[in-house]
């Protein structure tokens, strides 16, 4: 952490990213400091505390919306208003709130559509929300579904209760819609709030729709039923309907559906359901040892395993964006063989290793943690690969705000037995991996 920040901080102090080769700023989420504001309860959390404040005060004195037009309202409430809420939430410092809450203010405009199901894109400084014309006007299920954890909170601190109002009403509209084994397609209109299309997925798309169902349960103290009965009724619709095993390994993986068929491939972005699905079940009210809570529980530690595999099967020890699953010889790369220094699996490992106590999690993530060292690690800060197959590798020169934010966190916390983070009894990460006490403990 202390060298990607201090590459950031050289070579890009309040630009959204460095550039890890080239030691350049850019800015691709519009100029909002991404990386700085993403990594402020990182660096909290590991008791970096004088970059902390050095982030704190470039908040205070020089973050500004006034300039940001159009931005992708999924992306920036998970990294942007994501991370000034876990900085608040950490150091109860009120510069974290005010800004957040004009960053919410601004944002909250995506859900003045005619259904109540926001809208994908808003002009930060224009009061004007759409949809990107590659969804042909759809907004899209993860993104409508993953901006609820920042908003409630957002609501709790500031008293402004309608920002609650307007995210839980997304997963209330969802919910009066009639879906085959509790699965939702990912494209929705949001003039009528019907679907638009047919596939389901846990990856791209459609992921943190079903992790924020079981979070925003365990945020609001566990009293919101119909968070939870639409995170068991998914979760059925997942063993039934998606749930496959590789030969001849044995591997299980969770399967896209087309339009009724079984598309036999597996995001990596879909290894956070390792962590999500065994704190369903740690935290099922039929009780840890009921059959529900433990064939989650089973297959949490499967799919962790699988994603495991994804890392230790290829040359360089990393996992790539996604596997085909094909008889006979399990899982094998597709087309898209980069790693975009993603946090899923170690998210995973983090959690599974806080719930049962398991060393092999920690184990897993010292060899996950050695490949990226290895393969990933430039002078000055961590780039992205593009092959995972090739040893002789060049690197690009991009490295997202989320390795900061996600996997570097979850990383250094997998291997922090005395951490204060409990995702249990007192926090909840956002999608981004920002923690913030549930909001009972929130006074
Ligand atoms: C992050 O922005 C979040 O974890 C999101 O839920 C998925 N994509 C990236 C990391 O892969």
């Amino acid at each position: 952490m202390k060298h990607a920040w201090e590459g950031y901080r050289t070579y890009a102090f309040g630009m959204d990213e460095v550039k890890p080769i080239s030691k350049k700023g850019h800015n691709p989420w519009g100029g909002m400091g991404t990386t700085l504001v993403d990594s402020l309860d990182t660096l909290w959390l590991m008791g970096m505390k004088e970059e902390f404040y050095e982030g704190r005060d470039w908040v205070r004195d020089h973050l500004s919306h006034d300039h940001v037009g159009q931005v992708s309202v999924f992306e920036t409430t998970i990294r942007s208003l994501g991370g000034l809420l876990a900085a608040y939430d950490w150091s109860g410092d009120e510069v974290f709130k005010v800004k957040a809450l004009d960053l919410g203010e601004r944002l909250a405009h995506a859900f003045e559509s005619p259904s109540g199901i926001p809208y994908g894109q808003t002009v930060l400084n224009g009061h004007r929300s759409m949809n990107a014309g590659w969804t042909g006007g759809s907004s899209l299920l993860a993104e409508i579904g993953t901006i609820q954890v920042e908003f409630r909170y957002l609501a709790k601190i500031t008293g402004r209760e309608e920002f609650k109002t307007k995210a839980d009403n997304v997963f209330k509209i969802m919910n009066t819609k009639r879906t085959k084994d509790g699965l939702y397609p990912i494209y929705i209109n949001p003039v009528n709030g019907n679907f638009a299309n047919n596939k389901i997925t846990f990856g791209a798309m459609g992921d943190s729709f079903y992790e924020y169902m079981l979070k925003c349960w365990l945020q609001g103290g566990k009293k919101e039923d119909y968070y939870r009965e639409m995170y068991d009724a998914a979760m059925e619709g997942v063993h039934n309907k998606l749930v496959q095993k590789s030969t001849p390994s044995g591997l299980s993986y969770i399967a896209d559906l087309n339009g009724g068929s079984l598309d036999h491939k597996m995001d990596h972005l879909v290894c956070f359901m390792g962590g999500s699905l065994a704190l369903g079940a740690y935290t099922d009210p039929l009780g840890i040892d009921s059959p529900r809570a433990q064939r989650d529980l089973q297959l949490a530690k499967a799919i962790t395993y699988t994603c495991y595999q994804m890392y230790a099967r290829q040359p360089t020890g990393i996992a790539p964006e996604f596997v085909n699953f094909r008889a006979g010889s399990d899982m094998v790369p597709g087309n898209a063989r980069f790693y975009i220094l993603r946090p899923e699996t170690v998210e995973s490992l983090f959690i599974l290793n806080q719930l049962t106590g398991d060393p092999a999690y920690r184990e897993w993530g010292w060899e996950i943690w050695r490949a990226i060292e290895k393969f990933c690690r430039t002078d000055v800060a961590y780039a992205s690969i593009p092959d995972v197959t090739n040893t002789k590798n060049r690197q690009d020169d991009r490295m997202e705000s989320f390795f900061l934010a996600e996997t570097m966190k979850y990383l250094y916390l997998l291997q922090d037995p005395d951490t204060e983070v409990d995702v249990l009894r007192k926090h909840v990460f956002n999608t981004e991996a920002h923690p913030t006490r549930m909001l009972d403990l929130v006074e």
